[in-house]
């Protein structure tokens, strides 16, 4: 038997490996549970939602603005390091004192389960998979703990009296308080408890790593959604929206089309809902005559169904950004709709919701006296993908995404503005909102080395609501010069323009503005995105050599 000096720092190091094992085996455990209980109630996503919710939209601003499409990432790997920090850090302390060590945890464990019953449509059945991996995590923490005690403490003093080697020593401490600092010398086999340690801690990340596989597992079991999506027949639109006009791409490299796969995405979510389109309901109410309750049969078969070629916005786009795209979007007519729901005319708004508890508030005028405006079903001639809206979703051209492209929409109450307001009003964003007249230049690049003769000069302009009427560029702050436009199907699209340059050598400054149907000119006036919306005219600086 020998007797070797342990230091504290390697309980605390074993303590700390016992809290990371135990967390990850408790996430693990409450995905298979949420697998099966539903999607909602994992108690990760309903934190990352909570988080997103609690955000000061300052925040928010800052994590679209800074990792655009990644933000999603980058919170949830913000979370998960939040975590291990906070259960290595409790597993440190509870191999001294457990009482202490388990505080921030529980505390955790309690706001989680708030976060997951303050999720939109929570019950109580949805604590499960957090009540269920809070046992299983809890347990092996406890386990573990235990483990890590015991190879660095006084045999005397191990929790439960047996030693590791299984020796069974009676022990003197239940719950090791009072043998706090006693960190001198271990007992006879730090070797064997060392590796019985390590075997239980290997053994918990194993047990963690195989509920992680079974819950990939049981969710793309469970997921009917896809399958609903791969069966689903679009039904065909009453009217055909011409091909793309042989002289609407004007620009190298820029499809006049945006690809779904090339669609910008914008939302909140955090996972993308997926659900099946047959148990689909949107329903109509408020102030109307009568309540419709769509499902996807009657929504297809009630109404036309139209095609319509809309360019969408987003209000986070800024002055020459990409947060826009255009396509063809099948669907009914919103007016159609609300027309059979019959609108009382002491309303001015439909406030719409998504399946995850999303707002949009949307001027009632702007539906029922559009022929475009849509509860749309297909993109592009596929059904809606699952990040774009499946299965059913708002698309109105003219207005920013915001107020009107509600996604996965399950809800449409006709109300007032003065009543009601949706998810961004109270974040600092207007609660009506048209698109902005917009020009951007996508060739040449800034910073562009270019050599001196003919330079072409080519990006996008859109006022989705009215369209674009004239562009143009001028070099240098000298005369605005007009720009040659590209076709279009119609208003409710974006342009394509372009300007051929006869660049001389030096550095040049190029800039672009255009002009609405209306004859109303692009502002040069510099406005923040919020409340409602960027503008100013874009520009490039380049080097002619
Ligand atoms: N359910 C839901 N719908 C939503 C949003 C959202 O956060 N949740 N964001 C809106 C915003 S801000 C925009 S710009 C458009 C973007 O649609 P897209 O992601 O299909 O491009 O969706 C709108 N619909
Ligand atoms: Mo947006």
């Amino acid at each position: 038997m020998t007797t070797t000096e342990q230091h504290p720092p390697r309980a605390a190091g074993r303590g700390a490996l016992a809290g990371l094992v135990s967390a990850a085996l408790l996430l693990a455990t409450a995905t298979v549970v949420a697998a099966l209980v539903g999607r909602g109630s994992d108690p990760f996503l309903a934190v990352g939602d909570m988080v997103v919710r609690l955000s000061p939209k300052a925040l928010t601003r800052f994590a679209i603005d800074t990792f655009g499409s990644y933000d999603k990432l980058v919170l949830f790997v913000g979370i998960g390091v939040v975590l291990a920090v906070v259960a290595a850090l409790a597993g440190a302390v509870a191999t001294r004192r457990p009482a202490a060590g388990v505080v921030v945890p529980v505390l955790l464990v309690l706001a989680a389960a708030a976060a997951v019953l303050l999720g939109p449509g929570a019950g109580v059945l949805d604590l499960l998979p957090l009540l269920v991996g809070t046992l299983v995590g809890a347990t092996a923490f406890v386990l573990l703990v235990g483990l890590a005690r015991r190879g660095t403490r006084t045999a005397t003093s191990t929790p439960d009296g047996s030693t590791p080697d299984g020796s069974g020593r009676a022990g003197s401490s239940p719950d090791g308080s009072a043998s706090e600092g006693s960190f001198v010398a271990t007992h006879g086999r730090p070797r064997a408890s060392r590796r019985l340690f390590l075997g239980a801690a290997g053994g918990t990340a194993a047990a963690a790593a195989a509920m992680a596989a079974l819950g990939r597992v049981v969710g793309t079991t469970a997921d009917d959604a896809a399958a609903s999506r791969a069966g689903l027949g679009l039904p065909p639109a009453g009217n055909t929206v011409p091909a793309v006009p042989a002289g609407a791409e004007v620009v190298e490299g820029a499809t006049f089309r945006t690809a779904n796969a090339d669609f910008y995405r914008v939302d909140t979510a955090l996972t993308v809902p997926r659900e099946a389109a047959d148990t689909w309901v949107v329903r109509v109410h408020g102030l109307v005559d009568r309540e419709l309750e769509l499902t996807w049969d009657r929504l297809t078969r009630t109404f036309d169904v139209v095609d319509r070629e809309i360019t969408m916005v987003c209000v986070s786009n800024p002055v020459g950004g990409t947060l826009a795209g255009n396509a063809v979007w099948r669907g009914v007519r919103l007016a159609d709709v609300l027309a059979e729901a019959g609108v009382d005319p002491t309303a001015d708004m439909v406030l719409s919701t998504s399946v995850d508890g999303w707002t949009a508030s949307t001027p009632l005028a702007a539906l029922v006296d559009s022929d475009d405006a849509m509860l749309a079903f297909g993109m592009n001639g596929e059904p809606l993908p699952f990040e774009h809206g499946f299965p059913v979703r708002m698309v109105v051209p003219g207005l920013y995404g915001y107020v009107s492209a509600t996604k996965w929409v399950t809800d449409l109450e006709v109300t007032r503005f003065a009543d009601d307001e949706a998810y961004w009003t109270p974040r600092g964003y207007a609660a009506e909102a048209p698109v902005k007249t917009a020009s951007r230049i996508e060739v040449p690049e800034s910073f562009a080395q270019l050599p001196a003769g003919t330079v072409v000069v080519a990006g996008t302009a859109w006022h989705p609501g009215l369209g674009v009427d004239a562009v143009e560029v001028r070099v240098d702050g000298g005369d605005w010069q007009p720009a040659q436009l590209g076709e279009v199907p119609g208003p409710t699209t974006w342009r394509q323009w372009r300007y051929e340059w006869a660049a001389e050598p030096g550095q040049h400054r190029l800039e672009v503005r255009a002009t609405d149907a209306d004859g109303e000119v692009q502002t040069e006036e510099r406005a923040e995105i919020a409340p409602d919306g960027s503008t100013g005219w874009h520009s490039v600086v380049v080097t002619v050599a």
